[in-house]
This record gives structure tokens, C-alpha cells and sequence, in this order.
């Protein structure tokens, strides 16, 4: 549960942030598993309801606010300056705004916790729950915003949090947790965590590739959950990608991988059930249809061709994140129920095993689209 806070909070973030009107209401917007984000509804003096975005950053995970704030706003400058030369005219629905106080900064700081403000994209939605309606405009959501960054120099940006999507220290991690199991629950998950491992071989694929020189680094979201994406309420079409924390230089295929893993799982990320997680290769079709063509043309063969390896780093990545957590004794992600970590685990260890068994299909997909665009 987030920690209350009050209206006093909330008008002190107006001032701060120079927002619009005086204050009417707050809610708490749930599905993060880091920040605490919410809405923040003022009315301005003709009567009309405004709202924004404000947010309480993590500061365990996120150790500089300030250099997150910087890349987002790079980023956020650079697409929006790309959308004009577009045509584009309805910016504020397609890009986030991050306010910044007078002094510049983008954050505040007070005893409740460090805080930021943001727009808010009026007359849409997102949603936690993988939607057969939205893959395709997931797909393209997340393809155009590689398409739009294409040309964005990843050195401008800050490495938020270091070693992020480096699956093979995501293992060693793993590994250290295990042999210290500090809870004693090691014993509880040793099936997990050999199944995990049995399916670790290549987790290393686009690091060797990289050193090879096939795999070129590229401005990635780092975080392509289909909530992360915001819906036009009438016409379902895809308006803006949101939480932009951990945009840093990657590789285009941990873009493709995570959203593919979260959207294209038979079940939710931590479903009770979750050792009968599937990957249903209709949506994974579908996401592909939305995300290729945006990404076609300027993705090199092996980035295209190895897209579907990184569904699989990306699904034991966060298998062996959660389970690290868990071993730990739940020190990094939110939880909601009992051993949620353990639950998060066991449904990605599953997922990441039936990827294993559909990547000959995943691949000739993949081709069959790529041939089409
Ligand atoms: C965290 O809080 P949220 O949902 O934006 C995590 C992602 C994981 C995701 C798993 C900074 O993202 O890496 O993929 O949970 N973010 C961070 O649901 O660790
Ligand atoms: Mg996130």
C-alpha cells in the first residue's frame, strides 16, 4: 500500500512546481512496483478541472532523481521536436511534460519524500492487463518511440541504474543471493531457481554481439510493460509511451523482449497459477505486426533477427530478478501478497521455458513480417 498523504503535500507541489489552480482532489494510481504515482486534479479559477501527474520516486532505486529527470527530458525534448517537423499538432497528448520548479530542477523534496510533477494525457487509458484490442498499438507505441529516438546520441544520456538489463550479472546476483540466503528460503525455491539456471546458457547473446560489433547501442525504454503505453479512450489508437525512469542506452531487442514477456504472457506477471504461463504466439504475432514496421527500416539484420532472443533474456531476466528479491527477503519490488516475489518467479521461470519451445515459431514470424514491411 502507499503511505497516505495529504491534501497540505499536494499544495505545496502546486507551488513548487508552479501548477495551475488550487487544489480539489487526489487518488492513488496503482501498477508500479517502484514509485508511488498519482493524480492531481486543481481547479483553475473559470471552474475547469485540470489535472497532472505527480509522483514519489524511490530513491533506494533510483539513486539520482536529477539524472533521471535530465534524460527524460532529453528525450522528451528530441521526440517532440521530432513530432513537429511531423505535423504533428496535439504535442501534449503524445509526449510527456515534466515541470520544473523556478530553480530548474525537476524535483521536490520534502519530509513526505522526493517528489515530481508531470502532465497528465487527457481522454486516454492504460492499462495492467495485456488487451488483445491494444497489442498491435502497443507494438507500434514502443516501435515508434525507438523510430523517434533513432538519431538521439545514447552518450547524452545518464546510466540511471548501471547494469539494468545485463542479464548475466542479473544471475550472478542471483547466485550471490542464493548462497548467502539470508531468509532461509533457498530450500523452498531450489526448483525454481535449477530450472532457472538449466535455461541460463546464452544469457549472454547480445553482449557477445555487441563485442562482435553486430549490435549497435540504441536509446531504449528499458521498461515496455503495456502499461506503460497510453490509449485514446474513443479510438483505442496509441497515444504516448509514459514512465520514462529508465530510458538509457541498450539494445532494441530488450525493448521488444520485455514488452513481448509482460503482454504476450497467457497470464499476469504474478498470477497465482503462474507454472501454467504461456507465451500465445497470436498476440506475439500481433505486437510484431505493430512494432516491425516502425522499426524496419533502420534496425540492422541482426538486430531484427535477434529480437526474438531477447523475449527469452528478458523473461529469465526478470525471473531471476524476482527471485533474487524474494531471497532476499523482498527488499526491491513492491509487494502485495505473501512471497510475491516467489509467485513473480515461478510464473516467468514457466513463461521463459514455453518461449524456449515456440522460438522457431517466434523466429519465422518475425521473418514473415520483416519480408512483408
Ligand atoms: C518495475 O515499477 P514498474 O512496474 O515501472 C521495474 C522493471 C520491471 C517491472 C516488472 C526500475 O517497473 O524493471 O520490469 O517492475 N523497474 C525498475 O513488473 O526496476
Ligand atoms: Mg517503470
Amino acid at each position: 500500500m502507499q503511505n497516505q498523504l495529504s491534501p497540505a503535500v499536494f499544495g505545496e507541489l502546486i507551488r513548487a512546481f508552479s501548477l495551475k489552480g488550487v487544489y480539489v482532489r487526489h487518488f492513488a494510481v496503482c501498477g508500479g512496483n517502484i514509485n508511488d504515482t498519482y493524480v492531481l486534479e486543481t481547479a483553475l479559477p473559470d471552474g475547469k478541472i485540470r489535472s497532472y501527474v505527480v509522483q514519489r520516486i524511490n530513491r533506494s532505486v533510483f539513486a539520482s532523481p536529477e539524472d533521471v529527470a535530465e534524460n527524460a527530458y532529453a528525450v522528451t525534448a528530441h521526440i517532440e521536436e521530432k513530432l513537429v517537423s511531423q505535423g504533428v499538432t496535439d504535442l501534449h497528448r503524445r509526449v510527456l511534460h515534466y515541470y520544473r520548479k523556478s530553480d530548474g530542477t525537476f524535483f521536490h523534496t520534502l519530509p513526505e519524500g522526493c517528489f515530481r510533477a508531470l502532465s497528465y494525457v487527457y481522454d486516454s487509458f492504460g492499462t495492467d492487463q495485456p488487451d488483445p484490442r491494444l497489442l498491435r498499438g502497443t507494438g507500434q507505441a514502443f516501435g515508434r518511440f525507438q523510430a523517434l529516438l533513432a538519431d538521439f546520441p545514447t552518450e547524452k544520456l545518464h546510466v540511471t541504474i548501471p547494469d539494468f538489463h545485463n542479464t548475466p550479472k542479473r544471475f550472478a546476483d542471483l547466485a550471490a543471493s542464493a548462497r548467502a540466503d539470508v531468509c532461509g528460503r533457498l530450500a523452498d525455491v531450489r526448483g525454481i531457481y535449477e530450472k532457472l539456471l538449466s535455461m541460463a546458457g546464452q544469457v549472454d547473446l547480445y553482449d557477445r554481439l555487441h563485442a562482435q560489433g553486430k549490435l549497435p547501442v540504441r536509446v531504449v525504454h528499458n521498461d515496455t510493460k503495456c502499461s506503460n503505453v497510453m490509449f485514446d479512450a474513443t479510438t483505442l489508437e496509441p497515444l504516448a509511451v509514459i514512465d520514462l525512469d529508465t530510458v538509457m542506452p541498450g539494445f532494441a531487442g530488450h525493448d521488444f523482449g520485455d514488452a513481448v514477456r509482460f503482454a504476450c504472457n497467457t497470464l499476469p506477471e504474478d498470477a497465482d497459477d503462474g507454472e501454467n504461463a504461456r507465451l500465445d504466439l497470436d498476440a506475439f504475432a500481433q505486437f510484431a505486426q505493430g512494432f516491425l514496421p516502425e522499426v524496419g527500416k533502420f534496425l540492422t539484420p541482426t538486430e531484427l533477427e535477434t529480437l526474438p532472443d531477447g523475449v527469452l533474456l528478458l523473461t529469465l531476466e526478470l525471473a531471476a530478478r524476482f527471485l533474487k528479491d524474494d531471497l532476499d527477503g523482498d527488499v526491491y519490488f513492491k509487494c502485495h501478497k505473501t512471497r510475491h516475489n516467489r509467485v513473480r518467479a515461478i510464473c516467468q521461470t514457466a513463461l521463459a521455458g514455453d518461449i524456449t519451445r515456440k522460438m522457431p515459431e517466434m523466429r519465422q514470424i518475425v521473418q514473415r513480417i520483416c519480408a512483408e514491411i
